[in-house]
């Protein structure tokens, strides 16, 4: 059974500039493409929570965003937006997403679909995306809002329930009691139009919508729209993500507590190799480069890598590798205590390489 992860940054144009500039940070801030000569113009990207709070929002004219600004009571922060900078962090959190999920797909700037199907259960899924959220904020101060369900559908819908800084988890079982008292519009790829249309024929929730026979939204919506609506109406989505060229497959994890010693981190090196191994073995690739990922109770993360001759698929020597890269960074770095440990394994041999239908 599929597991799948939806992962959407909250208010992320606004929060990237809330990092940058930790004064505006709780004040109404509207982050704006200008156009024409001056500020006057153009169209606002995104608003934090607080601005939404008065109504403020993507997409509105920027004249219409100042004019609420002026008539409120507090003072508003308008900055320009600045996509290069935004582009920047965006690849940070999509590499961190990579480190926790097999396979991923990047949906848009902000928002990033995981393949979670291999963490055996919802729990372990819930742990990782908790484990995930936390290291976006560590390292970038941002906030995710993550959805977890057995489809792409539903992972998306429960991403936006509890905006910001949420985490939906909503297993086969309860995506009935789930998507019941949702208007049919919060069903990702309902549109305006077609919300419009089933509340002419007195649908407005999600329930209702179940109570529509297929043929009644066929005859109505066409063969394809229609039976997309039932579909959707009963939580049933695609689980495949698009192919994503990997060069790598690595998987790191939060330690216990901050340790040097060996001894405990042997067995974790050991369990993250495994796991590493059982994904390029999965693909019927050999790998060639191991990397050992030592990130520090300084938050700093540095990488030790060895490449051999010819690429193997031995998983013993991977797991020895990756042991002597850790052991060898703590030797040059007496001082240090690691909070996280991860591998990697790179520079694959793709020739033995199984189609999608073998997985
Ligand atoms: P979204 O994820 O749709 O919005 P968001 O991250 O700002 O807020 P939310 O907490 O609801 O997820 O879009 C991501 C970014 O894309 C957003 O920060 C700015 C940009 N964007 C635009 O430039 N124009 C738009 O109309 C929208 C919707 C987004
Ligand atoms: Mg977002």
């Amino acid at each position: 059974m599929a597991i799948i992860a939806h992962i959407d940054l909250d208010a992320f144009f606004a929060s990237c500039e809330e990092q940058r500039d930790p004064d505006a940070a709780g004040q109404p801030l509207v982050v704006c493409n200008y156009a024409g000569r001056d500020d006057s113009g153009g169209a606002v990207t995104t608003a934090n929570y607080p601005a939404r709070e008065h109504g403020i929002q993507s997409a509105m004219p920027v004249p219409e965003a100042r004019n609420i600004a002026a008539e409120a009571d507090v003072e508003f922060v308008f900055t320009e937006a600045d996509h290069d900078f935004y582009k920047a962090v965006s690849e940070r959190v999509h590499a961190l997403v990579a480190e926790m999920a097999d396979d991923i797909e990047r949906a848009s700037i902000d928002e990033a679909y995981a393949d979670l199907s291999d963490r055996g259960g919802y729990d372990a899924a819930e742990a990782a995306m908790q484990e995930l959220k936390d290291e976006i904020k560590a390292q970038e101060g941002l906030t995710a809002s993550v959805g977890i369900g057995p489809n792409r559908l539903v992972a998306k819908i429960a991403s936006d329930h509890d905006k910001p800084d949420g985490l939906t988890v909503v297993p086969p079982g309860e995506i009935d009691g789930f998507l019941a008292d949702l208007s049919v519009e919060e069903l990702h790829g309902v549109g305006p139009k077609t919300a419009a249309e089933l509340a002419d024929m007195g649908v407005g929730t999600v329930r209702e919508l179940r109570e529509v026979p297929a043929q009644r939204l066929v005859r109505r919506f066409g063969e394809s729209a229609g039976m997309a609506l039932y579909e959707k109406a009963r939580g049933e989505g695609s689980t495949e993500l698009e192919e994503d060229e990997r060069k790598q497959l690595s998987r790191i994890t939060t330690l216990d507590r901050g340790t040097r010693a060996m001894r405990e981190l042997r067995p974790v090196v050991r369990d993250l190799s495994g796991e590493v191994m059982d994904r390029v073995e999965r693909r019927g690739w050999r790998y060639a480069t191991v990397t050992a990922l030592c990130i520090t109770d300084q938050h700093d993360t540095r990488s030790r890598s060895r490449t051999f001759k010819a690429a193997t698929a031995d998983r013993e020597r991977f797991y020895r590798t990756a042991e002597e890269l850790v052991a060898a960074f703590l030797d040059e770095h007496p001082d240090r205590t690691l909070r996280r440990v991860g591998v990697r394994a790179a520079g694959f041999d793709r020739s033995g390489q199984r189609t999608l239908g073998d997985f």
